[in-house]
This record gives structure tokens, sequence and C-alpha cells, in this order.
């Protein structure tokens, strides 16, 4: 696309202003003149050539044109009589340089903002600069619009009619027709009119939108007043901040546009969402929050870029008071909307204003996401996670899987509470509900192998780190073996319990007979399972059921102390109680001492507790051990129950999944 810039005229009601030089070369800002403006806008928008029509002091003009040192190429064309005619015979003039282009036509005192000069050349046809919002002026140029379309231009029209400015995008097939006008009326002696009047003439044979630039600045200089109200304007944009906020680690394309987008309208601000606000909105980023913000650091446009905590804008909008806020129009409903309604009401408040690009759903992004995600699943990637969870958020949550579905439930369960997002961390291979799902007492009866299975089932179709409850870990010759086969798997974490001989469930307490293993022997088993360990992000946690066996706060403490002596990561404190009094004693004690060991809790029977209060109390590790087998099996027996009665299937229905849901549950190509 070629730009054709009018700069014939004398601009003579500029007074003393164009006495020395073409009024285009008027400063308006401290740094730039109308032209210099206009032409680095061009050059940025990577237009190349450009036509400029020329008149009184040419050559100070086309001087003052290459002294400006950018990536354009000009072709400068002299009206030789610019003093008798109209710019319709500068354009006739130039005629041979411009058939069969598309051209970007502007007057040469024409001031625009750069996004409004972005939104003209990013119109998919021909297109005029017009404004619903600007009142229709008394002497400047006016469009008469019908079905959007621009019928005609002039100053004398009022009816049907918009602001406008000669600023047009022309697609050949339109600039052709009006060329030729523009030639006809000028080989008819008719040198004195606008080239609008040209443009009325064919208008009905061209296509030509009327853009709605609304109040974005594109105005013409004509008078001194007209300078200072400009330049003013000026420097209000080029003082005005615009906020995005962005999760993702993988900068592609659309990003980068939207980006590019959003610096037009000011000096882009970027926040980062912070780790803990990424993982709690999608997935555990690949690259650390640091990494993201260099990334963001280093694209062109790009002011300056800070940590957006929180899904919510509000502490970074109350912070900065951004003239814009830019999104895509995916939030407009669904699970960002209370976050998106967050921030209008707060921009409402200073009158900060909300911009919203089309969202590019593009495959080859979703692509991306996919491949981003099945990393996540990898051994290394997700072995390490769970550590880096627990630091990142002081407190983590797993919920208990026993088979691909269930891994599947774990995974993606997500709930929005006020534009926060809520999910588990991490999933708990329960031997309890490995066991009940195969039909088996939880004795260690199932075998390593086969839990090692349903590892693998969970694995296949998930990427949340795993916890895995290793019962008693067995005999530590057999333990090292466990350790090692579970960090190549990718497990994150292996609790073992401080038990021996036949191991029953902890939550039969003392009704049944359980053994306890001696400090010592456990304390070995820990030390050997340590030294077995190759990576340095996987942890064993030693689990202690004193409280369980009623043998005291005192034998919990002592044993706490020697496992992590031991080498153990880290303590699960377990209690049969409802009353959450015992565990909140071990929690305050054991942290008095050690502040830093990883602390696990299960609040089967403590449940009234909630994550914040373990948190406050030190507590990292959260698991809920059973809920979702002790959910489920009631479920399938009452419907089993339902069809027993009534000899069919009909009164179970409303108690199943449709057919439909079942068979698109799990998605082919997951
Ligand atoms: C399990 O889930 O298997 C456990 C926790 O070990 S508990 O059932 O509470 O003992
Ligand atoms: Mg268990």
């Amino acid at each position: 696309m070629k730009a054709l810039i009018l700069n014939s005229g004398l601009g003579r009601r500029m007074g003393v202003l164009t006495s020395e030089h073409p009024k285009c070369m008027t400063e308006i800002t401290f740094n730039d003149t109308i032209l210099s403006r206009q032409l680095k806008l061009l050059a940025k928008a990577s237009i190349e050539q450009v036509v400029m029509t020329t008149g009184l002091f040419d050559n100070i003009l086309v001087n003052y044109c290459k002294s400006l040192n950018l990536p354009l190429e000009f072709r400068f064309v002299k009206n030789p009589i610019y003093d008798k005619t109209n710019y319709i015979y500068s354009i006739y003039c130039a005629k041979d340089l411009l058939k069969d282009e598309d051209i970007l036509l502007m007057h040469g005192d024409i001031v625009f903002e750069e996004s409004a000069l972005d939104d003209i050349l990013s119109f998919d046809g021909s297109c005029m600069a017009t404004s619903s919002t600007l009142e229709l002026p008394e002497k400047d140029f006016k469009a008469v619009v019908e079905d959007g379309l621009v019928k005609k231009v002039g100053v004398e029209f009022f009816d049907n009619a918009r602001e406008a400015q000669a600023l047009y995008k022309l697609q050949k097939e339109d600039w052709n027709i009006w060329l030729d006008e523009i030639i006809r009326f000028v080989e008819n002696d008719d040198v004195n009119c606008y080239a609008e009047k040209a443009l009325n003439q064919v208008s009905d044979r061209m296509h030509i939108t009327a853009y709605d630039l609304k109040d974005k600045l594109c105005a013409e200089i004509d008078t001194p007043e007209d300078l200072a109200v400009i330049s003013n304007k000026i420097r209000e944009i080029e003082n005005r901040t615009v906020y995005m906020c962005f999760s993702t680690d993988m900068l592609h394309t659309g990003h980068i546009s939207i980006i590019q987008k959003a610096s037009k309208l000011g000096k882009l601000i970027i926040g980062v969402l912070s780790d803990e606000a990424v993982t709690s909105y999608k997935r555990f980023p690949l690259l650390p929050f640091e990494e993201r913000k260099a990334l963001f650091a280093n694209i062109v446009g790009v002011y300056k870029v800070v940590e957006q905590k929180e899904l919510s804008y509000k502490e970074n909008l109350e912070l900065l008071h951004p003239d814009f806020v830019v999104h895509g129009d995916d939030w407009v409903t669904g699970v960002q909307k209370p976050i998106r309604d967050e921030v209008c009401e707060i921009l409402a408040e200073y009158g900060g204003r909300l911009v919203e690009f089309p969202y590019s759903k593009d495959e080859k992004y979703k692509a991306l996401e996919d491949r981003a995600r099945s990393e996540l699943s990898l051994p290394d990637m997700r072995r390490g996670r769970l550590k880096k969870a627990i630091g990142m958020k002081g407190l983590v949550t797993a919920m208990e899987a026993h088979s691909g579905i269930t891994g599947l439930i774990v995974e993606n369960t997500s709930v929005w509470e006020g534009g926060k997002n809520h999910q588990f961390d991490a999933m708990w291979i329960s031997s309890l509900c490995d066991s009940t799902a195969k039909g088996k007492p939880d004795i260690e009866l199932v075998d390593m192998t086969s839990r090692f299975r349903t590892i693998d089932d969970i694995m296949e179709v998930t990427t949340k780190p795993i916890i895995f409850d290793g019962d008693t870990g067995g005999l530590k010759e057999h333990f090292v073996y466990t350790v090692k086969t579970l960090e190549r798997m990718g497990v994150s974490m292996l609790i073992i319990e401080d038990k021996t001989g036949l191991k029953k469930n902890s939550l039969f307490g003392t009704e049944v007979e359980q053994t306890q293993d001696s400090i010592e022997n456990f304390s070995e088993k820990i030390r050997a399972g340590k030294a077995a360990q190759k990576s340095k992000d996987f942890m064993i946690i030693a689990r202690i059921e004193s409280l369980i066996l009623e043998r005291g706060m005192e034998d919990a403490l002592t044993r706490a102390f020697a496992f992590v002596e031991a080498g153990a990561d880290g303590i699960m404190i377990h209690s049969r109680k409802k009353d959450p009094a015992e565990i909140f004693e071990f929690c305050e004690k054991f942290r008095a001492v050690d502040q830093t060991s990883v602390l696990v809790v299960v609040p089967t029977s403590f449940n009234s507790v909630t994550e914040e209060e373990f948190k406050a109390r030190g507590v990292n590790v959260v698991i809920y051990a059973n809920q979702l087998t002790r959910s489920g099996f009631p479920a399938m027996k009452k419907t089993a129950e339902t069809i027993l009665t009534n000899h069919r299937a009909k009164e179970a229905d409303d108690m199943c999944m449709p057919i439909k849901e079942i068979l698109t549950l799990i998605p082919e190509d997951y």
C-alpha cells in the first residue's frame, strides 16, 4: 500500500506559523511536527512508499523529509500551480504514481492517534475516517452515510451526515474509479474544487465504509487555536497508560498481535500473573514467574512489566489507574465474568476504559496448550511440582483417586468463587480406596505391582502430582525398590506409616490389633529409602500412628523428631477423633521446634477444620483421603437396589448420567 499525502496547500490560516515552511512542518509536540509524526506512524505501520504532493517551499519540504531518516521511499510531485488550484489538481499531477495501487490518502494537516491509524489500516475494505460521537462541524468535512457507506463528502452536507476527516484507506478497485473521475474533472478544467466533488459523482460505484473512530483523535489543524488544542490532546495521549494481564508461558503470534494493538493506545503495562495465580487458573506454569516476566519485558511496545498476584485485577488497577484495560472478549461470559465485572466497577470509579478485542480461537494455539499440558505429565515435570507448589502456596490439597476416571475428576474439577478458582493440587493414591475398588480389605493384600498399575492408569490421563500411600513400606529390603520405582514413574511423595505386621486401616484405631514399629526400625527404613532416592524433589513422609493407637502426644512428638532426624522430608500426623484438639496440639508443638519439614494431615474424622485454619497452624498438605469412594459406591448401590426393586431400569434413570454424556465424557483424542 502507498501513502498519498497532500501537502501543496498554502495554510494561510496558520498566519506567521506558515511564513517559512509548509503547514505540515509546524511543531505539534516537543519532538514532532505534524508531518514527522504522520511519517513515523506510517513507517511503524509498515508502509514503505509515500507519494507527497508539494507546492510552496517544496525544497524545504523535500529536504526535511529526507532529514528524518525514516525507512520510507519518497516520491515528491510538485503542483506547479498550487496557488491557483485545489488539491484535486495535485492528485492529477501525481496520477501516474497512483494508478492501480491500494492507497492510504491523507491531508497533510491531519493528526491522528496511532490506534486510529491502526483501525483504518486493519479494516478489511475501503474506508474513510468518521466519527459518530463528535459534533458535526460547521465548515469542515462531513460524510453522508447510508447503510454504513460513504455516499457524499463535503462541507455543505448536514443530513444523515457524520463528522469526517480526509483520511481514507482505498482498495485499488475503489481508488481507480475515483482517480479516473478526478482526471475527468481536471481535463474539464474543474480544478478549484475538492477532489471529493469527483468522489461524490462516482460514490455509488465505490464501496467506502464510514469507519467510526468515535472519540479517537483524528483531526485537522487549520488555525493556531486548532494547534493548541491538538498539541494538548497528543500530550495527554502520550501519557496514557494501558494495562493487560497475562498468564501464559508460551508467547505466540496471537499474544504479540494483541500486545501490539494495546500498545497503540498508550504506554503498555503488562501484569504477569504470579505462579500461584496461574496454577489456580489453568495449570502449573512451565516457566516460573521471573522467566515469564522477562519474556514480556523484551517485547517491542511493552513499557513496563509488573506482577499481578491474584486473578483479580483490583490491586494493580487501584495502584496504577491505567487509562485503558485491554482484554480479549472471551471473558464477557463464563468463569472469568466476575473478574471482568470487578474490572468494570473499578474503571468506572476513576473513569478508565475497557477495550476488548475479538478473542482468537486458533487451533494451532490450542495445540500448543495441549502440548504444554502433556509435558506436565512427564515423570520429571510431574514429580518436581508438588515440592514447588508447597513452596509457592504454603498449603496444598490432595484428593483421593483410585482409577483413571477418579483421576480425571481430581484433575479437572474446579470451582469458581467470586473471581477465584479452586482446584485440587494433587492426587492421593489411597491404599483403602485402591483396595476397596478391587473389593479387597485394606491390609496390604493388594500388592505393589497392582498398586503401580493403578498409578499408571491415573498417570496416563492426568498431569497433577501424585502422593502415594505406601502403607508400612514393607520390608526395608523391598522398600528401597518401591522408592526407586515410584520416583522413576514421576510420583512426588511417598507416605509410609510406622506400623508393622498385618497392617489394618488406621480408622479402626484400637478396635483391632495393630502393632506400631519401633523408632529404630522405622528410622532405618526411612534412611534406606532416602539413600535409594535419586532425584532432589521426591519426598518420603513418615506417618505417625501414636494418636490413632492412643500412645500419647509425647510418643508422637518423639517419633516425629526422630523420623525427621532419620531423613524424612516431613511428618503425617493422623488421628481418628472428631475433635481436632490433639492434631492442633501436635502441630503447635512440632512447629515450635521444626518450622521447615512438611506437615501432612488427613482430616477424615476431624473434618470441620478448614484448609485456611490448617494453614494457619503450619500444615502443608491436606489430604481428602476417601471422599470420592465413599460418595461413589453408595450411589451405585442405591441404583442397583432401585433396579432390583422395580424389575426394570426406568426408575433408576434419574440417578444416572445421560447416555450421551457418558459417551462423550472422555474425549477420544485425550
Ligand atoms: C488411606 O486412605 O488408605 C489411608 C488414610 O491410609 S486412612 O484411611 O485414614 O488410614
Ligand atoms: Mg492407607
